[in-house]
């Protein structure tokens, strides 16, 4: 074998060592590296090696210089990247001068749910337990399911222009609004569905409130609907206790306090007792004959129960925070907590 191609292979021997070593990630990758180009048996040096005895006399003495080279570079490319997988991926190893160990480190924060998002996903799996499948309704809604079809006469002042925010333009035969309240899910779902229901509801909801610590524009309501034969108002009441239990403990307690809604007769405001207070969480009460005429229901063959819970409230008190103003202001430093 001539000089020439016995150096030709070495260069080309340790050009791929160098490439397969420095391309290799982990203990495993190495060591198959190292059984491929030093294997004692059938690796490539030894292979090259045999070729040796075949370079003419006078070459010989050269021919054996290179391979020593050669084979010293590759091991040094093995011990390269065994420091190197050993100092673990980012690269750096505890020989490398620009390494300083009195750095501080990088830490990578995990990312996380928002409060609300937690809330409203372990809202979904209490209700579910309790039998309420989730439904969905628009945000964008027209007068019919956010008033008419609620039973809110046309001169109601929760209908106000003040109250609401319309939107102006598009098909001006039909008014529409950010809707105000979840009820109006309860009516999409009873227009196209027959008793037996039982659904919750949950999604944002507009209103032009001043913004205090319990008051926000925008903010989220959990909606129940259930209708069915023989549903009283014991059963709303066993079934807000019972969310309540869930929800923020066993030593919650609920109250009914008469009130009205349009919607519903007889109506009341649901508080729970926690931490020695009464706070008011939503409105509830037996849905209202006409609202279950104008679905086409006959109320003298069903009956049902409807409660809307402000979801800012109930997380508020779940994870003591005092101004609901906190959840929507994006402070990264306030969110993490939770
Ligand atoms: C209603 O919206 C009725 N739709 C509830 C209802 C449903 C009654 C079904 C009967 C049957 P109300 O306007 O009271 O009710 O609002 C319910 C809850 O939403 C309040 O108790 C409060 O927890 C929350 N809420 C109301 N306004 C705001 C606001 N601006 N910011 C945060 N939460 C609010």
């Amino acid at each position: 074998m001539a000089i020439e191609a016995f150096l030709e292979a070495l260069d080309q021997l340790a050009q791929a060592a160098q490439r397969t070593f420095e391309a290799a990630t982990d203990d495993e990758s190495l060591e198959a590296a190292r059984i491929e180009f030093l294997g004692a048996k059938n690796g490539r040096l030894k292979t090259v090696q045999k070729g040796l005895g075949a370079v003419p006399g006078p070459d010989k003495r050269a021919a054996g210089q290179r391979f020593n080279e050669v084979r010293d570079l590759i091991q040094n490319a093995l011990q390269n990247a065994k420091e190197r997988i050993q100092a673990g991926s980012s690269g750096e190893s505890a020989s490398d001068p620009r390494f300083d160990p009195t750095l501080p480190g990088w830490t990578r924060r995990m990312g996380r749910q928002h409060p609300i998002a937690q809330s409203i996903a372990e809202l979904v799996d209490i209700m579910g337990r309790l039998g309420f499948s989730l439904e969905d309704g628009p945000e964008i809604e027209d007068e019919r399911h956010n008033f008419d079809a609620l039973n809110i006469p046309s001169d109601h002042p929760a209908r106000d222009p003040l109250e609401n925010f319309y939107i102006s333009g598009g098909d001006s035969q039909v008014l529409r609004l950010l809707r105000s309240q979840t009820s109006t899910v309860q009516i999409r779902v009873m227009e196209n569905r027959k008793p037996p229901i039982r659904i919750i509801a949950l999604g944002r909801v507009y209103r032009p409130d001043t913004a205090d610590p319990t008051h926000y524009p925008m903010f989220h309501q959990m909606e129940g609907l259930l209708v069915d034969r023989h549903v009283t108002m014991a059963d709303l009441k066993e079934t807000l206790r019972l969310f309540a239990n869930c929800y923020l403990g066993t030593d919650v307690q609920v109250r009914f306090r008469p009130s009205f809604f349009p919607f519903t007769e007889p109506s009341v405001e649901v508080d729970f007792f926690w931490n020695d207070r009464w706070l008011e969480f939503g409105g509830a009460g037996m849905v209202d004959p006409n609202v279950l005429r104008a679905v086409g229901f006959d109320p003298d063959e069903v009956t049902g129960f409807a409660f809307g819970l402000g979801v800012e409230r109930l997380c508020m008190r779940r994870f003591g925070i005092t101004d609901i103003r906190d959840l929507y202001t994006n402070d990264v430093r306030f969110l993490r907590q939770f």
